[in-house]
């Protein structure tokens, strides 16, 4: 964990970014694929859908503590990503329903940075070393 300056322009410059975004969807979708069978199920991406709530309750959206209407906000996050309701999630599913929210994610930041305590394997802070590197390269 660790506290980081984002905002949406940092957000939309990584999803721009097709290597380092396509590499780190990827990175994360074999991490979650525990059983390397190239689909995701719902408790396989039970760790990721926690993480996506998280970023709802910085956005003061969603502080619901209650374990059912927890598993209920799960399992709609996991119908969302998962396109053809096939009970499963696939790559490319996964890749477009996180651009998604990610998108959506920065049109709520906006253009005022805001402080995120970020997980050191997140997108978020996936994109804030990517944007520090290219600040970096630049001076
Ligand atoms: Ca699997
Ligand atoms: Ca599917």
């Amino acid at each position: 964990m660790s506290v980081e300056l984002l905002d949406g322009a940092i957000i939309l410059g990584f999803i721009a970014d097709d290597e380092a975004f396509n590499g780190s969807i990827k990175d994360r979708f074999s991490h979650l694929d525990t059983n390397q069978d190239g689909l995701l199920t719902y408790s396989e991406m039970l760790k990721e859908l926690q993480c996506f709530r998280m970023f709802e309750t910085h956005f003061g959206i969603d502080v619901k503590t209650d374990p059912d209407e927890l598993s209920h906000v799960y399992n709609s996050l996991f119908l969302q990503f998962d396109h053809d309701s096939n009970g499963s999630v696939d790559l490319e599913e996964f890749k477009a329903e996180t651009k998604q929210m990610m998108v959506a994610m920065a049109n709520n930041l906006g253009f005022l940075p805001v402080q995120m305590i970020l997980d050191e394997d997140s997108f978020l802070k996936k994109a804030v070393d990517r944007e520090l590197k290219r600040l970096k390269s630049h001076n």
